[in-house]
């Protein structure tokens, strides 16, 4: 007896041929069609005659097991082909519509010991040099990008001397960053890890110069302070968290600025701070970028994933 799922197999497979499976073979052998009509004819043959093949050949199980299959397959693709755009939301700091703006200075460009124009060396404390650009020297290597670092000594009495930027103003913009190449070997204990006696801090000014501020340790993408200065020795910035003691080379910090869209933008300030003894090598900062994300209107920032603080790796002993 036909159960009612045979039945409506049947149907169906009557409705793609146009009648049942003798009137369909004599349609397609006679060949007495015009030509669209034997064009349809054809295709609906050949489909049927397919379906009938499968029929033939496969039962209704291994038939279910064959389209499980292919689900499998497609399924397979499609998590192939999403997974790459998912990652590059994920690591893409603009999203898909927007354009990434840089602001780079590598030093090169000038002849020791002249600063880039724009870019302004001041010592509120101490004796000279000021900030200058170097291509020789220690600590070494003595830049990131060939020939010229810019370069602060360490020396054995108290001082403060400032590296400061141009201002940078993120029109239209948004998730402005930071990313620099540093190598320092600046006075630090031997004894406890934690503890710095010279040491550098970046500093951030909104008012055109005016007032600097700390930047805070959550804006620290990679590469953040790794000592906190001892606050016994007279240094300008005790007790403060700082990069201090030996790099090992040159690292890479990468710090998430504010966003000012407008004049006079933002500021950044690289201070190197020294307490009343010992010394060090100095330290060398290059291959400084700034970028942000701009876009056409319409477009929906993507919200940046919440900074984690990541100290600077574990120093070596000062020699
Ligand atoms: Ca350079
Ligand atoms: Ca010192």
């Amino acid at each position: 007896m036909t159960n009612i799922a045979d039945e409506k197999r049947t149907r169906f497979l009557q409705s793609l041929r146009g009648g049942n499976d003798a009137e369909q073979r004599t349609l397609c052998r006679l060949r007495r069609l015009t030509w669209p009509e034997r064009l349809t004819r054809k295709t609906s043959c050949s489909f049927a005659a397919m379906l009938a093949s499968l029929k033939r050949t496969f039962t209704r199980t291994a038939l279910r097991n064959l389209g499980f299959l292919l689900f499998l397959i497609a399924a397979g693709i499609g998590l192939f082909a999403i997974r790459p755009m998912r990652a590059e939301i994920r690591t893409g700091r603009c999203g898909p519509c927007f354009g990434l703006s840089t602001r780079s200075e590598n030093f090169d460009g000038v002849t020791p010991p002249a600063l880039p124009q724009g870019w302004l060396a001041t010592n509120a404390l101490g004796p000279p040099p000021l900030w200058v650009t170097s291509n020789n020297g220690v600590p070494t290597p003595p830049a990131d990008t060939s020939p010229n670092a810019a370069f602060i000594d360490d020396p054995a009495v108290v001082s403060d001397k400032r590296l400061d930027s141009p201002s940078f103003v993120f029109f239209e913009g948004f998730a402005p960053q930071l990313t620099f190449r540093h190598n320092f070997i600046l006075e630090a204990s031997d004894i406890d890890p934690n503890v710095g006696f010279d040491g550098g801090v970046l500093e951030q000014s909104t008012d055109g110069g005016n007032t600097f501020q700390e930047v805070p340790a959550t804006a620290f993408v990679i590469g953040g302070y790794n000592r906190t200065i001892s606050t016994d020795r007279g240094s300008p910035i005790a007790g403060r968290q700082a990069w201090s003691g030996n790099s090992g080379g040159f690292i890479t910090t990468v710090v998430n600025l504010p966003l000012v869209q407008v004049p006079p933008g933002v500021i950044l300030r690289w201070r190197m701070a020294s307490d009343n003894s010992g010394s060090g090598e100095g330290w060398r900062v290059d291959t400084v970028t700034v970028s942000w994300c701009h876009g056409p209107p319409g477009c929906t920032p993507i919200p940046l994933p919440t900074p984690r603080h990541r100290p600077t790796p574990a120093p070596r002993p000062s020699p």
